[in-house]
């Protein structure tokens, strides 16, 4: 009775919580969703360690720092004038500089922005790297634009952000439809505006001073934390099955790393459907899909159609039958029934490649069936893991090797999983890794607003 009156105060709080949140943050869903999964872990926890009581310190994570909205104006290739909006949310910088990805996407907006830029802080502090938390990215869509456009939007973008970021002040990186390519454009375009060469963005190219690793990190991190997940059920992956969502950076790396520990890859997607593999990928088919993917933003149905993939035209993998489950495209792309179907078809394991890819209601079906759910801000944090450690080069003047940079993000990898383990085991073999990535996360970010006072 007692457990149950203190659950029952505790869910109050959160939903007062929330109430709070959404009427000062009016129309911010995806924001106020990464919110509640996170204070449901928090709460609780504060309320048994009085040291973090303070209810301000979770009002102040919730609120960014600062956030910085401007336009990106620029000429396409026919000489036309085009607009578009720009942005940088620096959420936290109570363990370092702020960090984080570009998105640039047509569905770009501030809720998004504050989403992503709100799971960094913890993800960045679960890296055990000093790196604050940001997001940023503009509604920019580069399908069907050419080099010369693409270049010229970087540029614009750099034009106005290079004031508000530095290799010590704030470190911004890739994320959907920001790759090496567009990197490069905003490097050098912020090099010519401040005459300086140094580690001012990460995902750079290997001949300016990019890390060994960084394009495949987030991909090959979330195997080797599903990797983690299992081992310690006494499993592995070598013989299992798996559908992954998307085709892009995350996706397809994840799928090589599968394919290398011999997992049948049977599904990858991207926002027209998805392709089915009945035999599994093969890695000759996935080096030719990468380069269709990454030179020349193809489409997968036109993949299919020329391989002779069976390809679902608007649909998503979920249904397909798996062991293992890879959302690696975008927010909100497994929702409660496909959750339960991955459940029902027997999926045993989810590692999130992507950012938020589930759902609240897609969360509680894989809490409430035991399912191995490695939630994106563990499952994905070897992307900026790498992001850290290209910033140590850079600043060092001193590139690692592939195998270094290898070695390190399994390291990192597995002591995530650790991490989120010991403040998510139930006491039954059982870990909630939500719940453990989040007080984990959460711990050394609120310490260091303590320690530094009301700034
Ligand atoms: P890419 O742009 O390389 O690829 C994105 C993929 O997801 C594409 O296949 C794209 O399909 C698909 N996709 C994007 N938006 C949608 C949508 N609204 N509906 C359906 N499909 C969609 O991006 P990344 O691989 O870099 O990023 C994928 C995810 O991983 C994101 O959630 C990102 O935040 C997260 N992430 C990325 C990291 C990184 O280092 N890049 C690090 C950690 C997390 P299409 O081409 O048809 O749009
Ligand atoms: O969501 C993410 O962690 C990223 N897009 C990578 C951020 C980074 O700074 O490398």
């Amino acid at each position: 009775m007692a457990t149950l009156t203190k659950n029952a105060s505790v869910e109050n709080e959160v939903k007062k919580f929330i109430k709070r949140l959404s009427e000062r943050n009016p129309n911010e869903t995806e924001f106020i969703q990464a919110v509640e999964e996170v204070v449901e872990s928090i709460l609780p926890f504060i309320k048994n360690h009085k040291k973090y009581s303070d209810p301000f310190i979770l009002d102040r994570l919730c609120e960014p720092e600062r956030v910085i909205m401007f336009n990106i104006p620029w000429l396409d290739d026919k000489g036309n004038y085009r607009l578009n909006r720009g942005y940088r949310v620096q959420m936290n910088s109570a363990i370092g500089p702020y960090k984080g990805g570009l998105r640039f996407h047509p569905s770009v907006n501030l809720s998004i922005l504050k989403f992503l830029a709100f799971e960094q802080v913890f993800k960045n502090s679960l890296t055990t790297l000093p790196l604050g938390g940001a997001k940023g990215g503009a509604d920019f869509d580069p399908k069907g634009k050419t080099d010369n456009e693409i270049m010229k939007f970087c540029q614009s973008y750099m034009t106005e952000m290079y004031r508000y970021i530095g290799a010590d002040v704030d470190i911004p990186a890739g994320d959907i439809g920001v790759n090496e390519k567009e990197i490069g454009y905003m490097f050098g375009q912020y090099k010519r505006l401040k005459t300086q060469f140094n580690g001012v963005i990460t995902g750079k190219g290997l001949s300016f001073g990019g890390s060994p690793l960084r394009p495949e990190a987030t991909g090959y991190g979330t195997v080797y934390f599903a990797r983690e997940m299992l081992k310690k059920q006494g499993e592995k992956l070598d013989g299992k099955t798996a559908v992954i969502s998307g085709a892009g950076n995350v996706a397809l790396f994840a799928a090589e790393k599968l394919i290398e520990h011999n997992v049948k890859v049977l599904a990858v997607s991207d926002s027209g459907g998805f392709m089915f593999i009945k035999d599994g990928l093969m890695q000759d088919v996935l080096e030719k899909l990468m380069e269709f993917k990454f030179e020349k933003r193809g489409r997968l149905k036109k993949f299919a159609e020329e391989h002779n993939y069976d390809f679902y035209n608007g649909e998503k993998p979920w249904a397909v039958k798996c062991d293992m489950a890879f959302p690696c495209a975008t927010q909100n792309e497994i929702y409660g029934e496909e959750a339960q179907k991955l459940v029902d078809n027997g999926c045993k394991l989810v590692s999130e490649g992507a950012n938020m890819p589930s759902t609240k209601e897609a969360i509680d079906v894989f809490k409430k069936n035991k399912i191995l759910y490695g939630p994106g801000k563990a499952a994905n944090a070897g992307g900026v893991a790498i992001s850290g450690l290209e910033m140590v080069q850079n600043s060092n003047h001193r590139p690692w090797t592939r195998e270094e940079v290898n070695e390190e993000l399994r390291n990192i990898m597995r002591d995530i999983h650790d991490e989120c383990t010991e403040y998510g085991n139930d006491g039954n073999g059982f870990v909630d890794y939500v719940k453990g990535a989040n007080i984990a996360g959460f711990i050394k970010v609120a310490d260091a607003m303590i320690a530094q006072g009301l700034v």
